[in-house]
């Protein structure tokens, strides 16, 4: 059976890409066919956002990004050719050279050609880090009104066989399938159960509940990406005055949920105001989500003074 595709363009067209150690020509900053992670899945990445604010643009949280992509790699047994501080500079000066005072980062570490084969060891590691201007990944009016969420059939990857707190390119199959299915189904967003039957993050979204006026989520011992968004709205809401709790929970306590929202860089803080057809809450953005949400955007723009240090002011 034969397949026509049109050609598509790509999505988003920046001029520059950073590419191991320097901004080059985006068209020019291509992956050779055989590069090893093109074809086991064998590389790293991050997701990280910058922002506008009354000081001007910054990228959040950086650091945190950094050293997550260097653990990452660490975990696949493979070494990031630059340090944190060149990434760092390196991230900046892509987004400004491409005139982005708010947009998102994709740093992927890939391993190149050379030796052939699952063993291969040594092929050099490259960097990129590539920049667009992403809106709401989960749409503006997900972001207002809440997504319709199904729980996957699909289990989330179990640490036994994987190391879910990589963020390693072949690991996300396991998204894009379940992603692919609630699609299918008609649902925007899927959330994964862990092999145990509790509930363990969305597809590229960790997962909080509210419960009583509390927050739940699963504890990092899950099978869940450690979140940067999740860290960050732990400490907002703490600073609230909320009350949190890492703790596990099943699929019936998700569906009595008072609210649930997911947090990433990507979807930011997206309500979830429907799982498997049945209402959550008041099937809408409910009042703690809200609040939450806030105060992330209050971080974010940089009107938290408090916060200054998770911003990486950049000029354009
Ligand atoms: N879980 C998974 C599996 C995940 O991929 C992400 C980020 C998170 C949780 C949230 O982590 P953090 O961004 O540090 O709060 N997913 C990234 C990739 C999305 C994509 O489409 O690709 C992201 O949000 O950038």
């Amino acid at each position: 059976m034969t397949q026509a595709f049109d050609a598509v363009p790509t999505e988003f067209q920046v001029p520059f890409t950073w590419l191991d150690g320097a901004c080059v020509a985006a068209a020019q900053a291509t992956v050779p066919l055989m590069a090893l992670t093109v074809h086991y899945g064998v590389g790293v990445f991050e997701g990280i956002r910058a922002y506008d604010g009354a000081r001007g643009p910054a990228v959040f949280r950086l650091r945190e990004h950094l050293e997550r992509l260097r653990r990452s790699a660490a975990l696949l047994r493979i070494q990031v050719p630059f340090a944190v501080e060149a990434l760092r500079d390196g991230c900046c000066e892509v987004m400004a050279k491409n005139g982005l005072r708010e947009g998102y980062l994709r740093p992927l570490v890939f391993v190149d050609d050379g030796r052939r084969g699952l063993g291969a060891p040594n092929n050099r590691i490259r960097v990129a880090v590539a920049t667009w201007p992403w809106g709401r990944y989960l749409g503006d009016e997900g972001v207002r009104r809440g997504i319709r969420a199904q729980v996957s059939s699909l289990v989330r990857m179990s640490a036994r066989s994987f190391l879910p707190k990589g963020k390693i390119c072949g690991q996300y199959v396991n998204s894009v399938l379940a992603k692919r299915g609630a699609a299918a189904a008609g649902f925007d967003e899927a959330i994964l159960l862990d092999e145990h039957g509790f509930v363990a993050e969305a597809t590229g979204e960790n997962l909080f509940l509210v419960r009583d006026g509390a927050l739940v989520t699963p504890p990092r011992s899950s099978p869940i990406l450690d979140g940067i968004t999740r860290d960050t709205v732990i400490t907002l809401a703490k600073e609230l005055g909320l009350v949190v709790h890492e703790e596990r929970f099943a699929r019936d306590q998700l569906l009595l949920a008072d609210e649930v929202f997911l947090t990433g860089t990507a979807a930011e803080i997206t309500p979830v105001r429907e799982i498997d057809g049945m209402r959550i809450g008041g099937g809408e953005r409910g009042p703690v989500t809200a609040r939450v949400q806030a105060r992330f955007l209050d971080a974010v723009h940089g009107r938290l003074p408090e916060h200054a240090d998770w911003l990486t002011p950049y000029r354009v």
